[in-house]
């Protein structure tokens, strides 16, 4: 049923700088991609089928066919993540045809490193590499996006975007609706550093729920603040930091809003506008207010909008101590990884100081260089040469 072409699809993770929990309101991100990613290799098949093999042996063989309504496997089956890929093509394209897929990534797994939407990606890309069809850049990451929401997050559409748009050298900051990417050079002599946790934040679990409720909490606290404002109730959380200062809608989210959903109102809006600082702070080699927006961040992501763990905590708490400007939390939170900012020489002391004190006395020190690295800012996905080994 293969046919003996062959190719092979990289696509990377990223790690999110700044801009957390915030673009499901449509409010600007700024992530960049990673050199770890997802690697498909693939022949096109000539009927719909489409069969998955995964070299980590954690993941099940998976099988399915291409259509508009893909069945989906069971819950937390990595699986999902390609049918998810499919169906959002297959609603758009009549009778793709499947293919016969290796599957191989670097990323770590469940780490806030987006390695689910890498897959998606790849997927994606080497489904339409085998029928010859194209989507524009901008509307692949907006289909993917919403497509992804079959595997049952109500996620935003950060992830899809800088996996597709990223460039390398640089982060990007993305704004929502309409959707851009504007790209920034990270400062040559800047060193993200990304330490898991070692804490897995399974989205297929409770952390799905935590993810989706927040979301949620999100929505009708902009609604309330609107109402109260004499806005429409579907006001965005963009018009409404356009319509009025910061510190009025933290007012009136004060007045208006219980604790709960005041203080979720609050990381939103003050970190909406940490992106932007943090874009100018970056464009300006401003590394010592680069570092105190992500402290920043940080801390709000911690007590109003309650998705650290107390090992994320520990390692920025660890990662400052250190030497690194600043820490926070990365991706959704939950467990997964931190990211921290250093000058490039400062990052073998910082690296050295989180296996020593975080590390080693969790008995992980051997497996470090999995659980820790330097982040390189690095090209979105492409389909590679075809013939190329997938290592
Ligand atoms: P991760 O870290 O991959 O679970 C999730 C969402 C993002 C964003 C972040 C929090 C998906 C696919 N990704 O990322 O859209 O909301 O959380 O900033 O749902």
């Amino acid at each position: 049923m293969a046919s003996t072409d062959r190719y092979v699809v990289r696509a990377p993770g990223r790690v999110n700088l700044i801009g957390e929990h915030i673009d499901y309101c449509g409010l600007s991100v700024l992530p960049m991609a990673l050199r770890q990613s997802v690697r498909i290799a693939f022949h096109p098949r000539s009927d719909q089928e489409t069969r998955l093999v995964n070299r980590d042996p954690r993941f099940a063989p998976s099988a399915f066919a291409v259509s508009e309504g893909i069945l989906r496997a069971p819950a937390g089956d990595w699986g999902n993540y390609a049918r998810a890929a499919a169906q959002a093509l297959a609603q758009r394209f009549p009778d793709l045809r499947g293919i016969d897929a290796l599957v191989e990534s670097d990323l770590p797994i469940a780490a806030g490193l987006s390695s689910s939407s890498a897959l998606v990606v790849a997927m994606a890309l080497a489904i339409m590499h085998a029928n010859r069809v194209t989507v524009p850049s901008l509307e692949l990451m907006d289909l993917l996006g919403r497509g992804e929401r079959y595997v049952g997050t109500a996620g935003g559409g950060m992830d899809q975007a800088i996996i597709l748009g990223a460039q390398a050298g640089c982060a990007s900051r993305i704004d929502f609706h309409p959707l851009r990417l504007t790209p920034t050079a990270v400062p040559a002599d800047w060193q993200f550093i990304v330490a898991w946790s070692l804490v897995h934040a399974e989205k297929s679990g409770a952390a799905r729920q935590a993810y989706n409720e927040r979301t949620r909490q999100c929505d009708e606290a902009r609604r309330l603040v609107a109402t109260r404002l004499g806005q429409r109730q579907d006001t965005t959380y963009p018009a409404l930091l356009k319509a009025a200062p910061v510190e009025e809608l933290l007012q009136v989210a004060g007045a208006t809003l219980s604790d709960v959903l005041s203080r979720r109102f609050r990381h939103v809006v003050t970190e909406g506008t940490r992106v932007p600082q943090a874009e100018a702070a970056m464009a300006a080699r401003d590394f010592t207010a680069f570092g105190e927006l992500l402290d920043a961040s940080h801390q709000s992501l911690r007590d109003d909008y309650e998705v650290s763990h107390p090992e994320l905590d520990r390692l920025v708490g660890l990662a400052r101590e250190a030497g690194a400007a600043g820490a926070r939390l990365t991706g959704a939170g939950f467990g997964g990884s931190i990211v921290a900012l250093c000058r490039v020489e400062r990052a073998p002391e910082v690296v050295a100081a989180l296996r020593e004190r975080f590390y080693a006395p969790r008995g992980a020190a051997d497996g470090v260089g999995r659980h820790m690295f330097t982040a390189e800012p690095s090209a979105g996905a492409e389909v590679l040469t075809p013939g190329a080994s997938p290592g």
